[in-house]
């Protein structure tokens, strides 16, 4: 049987939610993110609402830049709290309708619904819009195609609001005209190299040789050959629960400075514990992920018999980092994980 595999993202979610909560917003400008402090502040936006992205306002902006684009928008501090209350019930909600089910962030699932055909999973996506919409008021993009890599990026295709059906003899006309940037792993960096090399759609990614994108990016080129014709191997994982947080960054440019990657780590490893603590979720082992400047990536993984607290996490992922640094070599990617969860109401 072919497989099937839906994503579901939930649309401007922190913004969203607050709209849902204060009737008074629907409609407005909204922001949600770091104090703006009349254009002083310091901090990013975490994501604001359609009616201000078409200032250039999203999410990961310094939120000074935001308020210079859109003063007159409205400003609320992030409510973790509150978000992950929704974004329990919805999943909870999604979870219900399927067997294979892998929630990926706080409002992005996969599910797995092979057994449907093509006609069922967008009659079930349908129904799930509308049962989003009318308990929680909230809206949701949803992408149907024949692997995760494919559902991800139809799902984004017609945000807000939006139902993207790929099906296999679609796949190529679908993928084809797309920056290359829609593909996973694919950030500024990778887009600028293939540029060079005169490739800026998937389809020109396609017709190029696999050989020299092996040459030029390691293993990362063969995935990126794949990518390219829309095969994507990983699996919707069974059980349904987060078997791990994360948070990673890639550097403006590639850094071997001790200091500058310890900095990073640092503010990956609040942000993933903050997320952990919001789920009340507790761990048991962190995993630091290192990229070099040639995309050989490597990770190092601590496993410990009770759950830990934050200093021992920050020591711990500083004895972890530091293997990675004793080469000097130049790096342009940092990645922190908590995995072996323990859930705890
Ligand atoms: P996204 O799904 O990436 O963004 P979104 O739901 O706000 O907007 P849309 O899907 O319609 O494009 O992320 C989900 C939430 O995660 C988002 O509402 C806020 C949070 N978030 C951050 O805090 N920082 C970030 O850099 C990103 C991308 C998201
Ligand atoms: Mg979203």
């Amino acid at each position: 049987m072919d497989k099937i595999i839906m994503h579901v993202d939930l649309d401007a979610f922190y913004a969203a939610c607050e709209e849902q909560r204060s009737p008074e917003l629907r409609g407005k400008p909204i922001i949600v993110g770091a104090d703006p402090k009349e254009g002083k502040g310091r901090g990013v936006v975490s994501t604001c609402n359609y009616e201000v992205r078409k200032f250039g306002i999203h999410s990961g902006m310094p939120i000074s830049w935001a308020y210079k684009r859109a003063p007159h928008a409205i400003y609320l501090p992030v409510d973790m709290a509150y978000y992950t209350k929704i974004s329990q019930q919805i999943m909870q909600l999604l979870q219900k309708k399927v067997k294979k089910f892998e929630q990926i962030s706080i409002d992005e699932a996969f599910l797995d619904i092979s057994s449907l055909g093509y006609e069922g999973a967008e009659k079930l996506a349908k129904g799930m819009k509308a049962e989003i919409k009318k308990k929680f008021g909230l809206t949701c993009s949803i992408g149907i195609s024949q692997n995760k890599l494919i559902a991800k990026i139809a799902s984004d295709f017609q945000k807000p609001n939006g139902l993207t059906v790929v099906k296999p003899h679609e796949v190529k006309l679908f993928l084809y005209p797309l920056s290359v940037r829609k593909l996973i792993g694919v950030g500024p960096k990778t887009e600028a190299a293939l540029k060079e090399l005169g490739v800026e759609t998937i389809g020109e990614l396609a017709a190029a040789q696999r050989e020299k994108l092996e040459r030029i990016f390691g293993k990362f080129g063969l995935l990126l050959y794949e990518e390219a014709r829309g095969i994507y191997e990983d699996e919707v994982s069974e059980d349904g629960e987060i078997k791990s947080i994360s948070r990673q960054a890639t550097f403006a440019e590639d850094i071997s400075e001790k200091e500058l990657i310890l900095a990073a780590l640092n503010d990956l490893i609040n942000e993933v514990l903050d997320e952990a603590a919001s789920y009340r979720i507790k761990f048991k082992a962190i995993i630091v992920k290192v990229r070099y400047s040639n995309f050989e990536t490597h990770t190092k993984q601590k496993k410990f018999k009770t759950p830990l607290r934050k200093e021992e996490v920050k020591a711990w992922a500083k004895v972890l980092l530091k293997s990675f640094l004793k080469e000097k070599r130049k790096i342009r990617l940092i990645g922190f994980a908590v995995s072996d969860l323990v859930f705890s109401s």
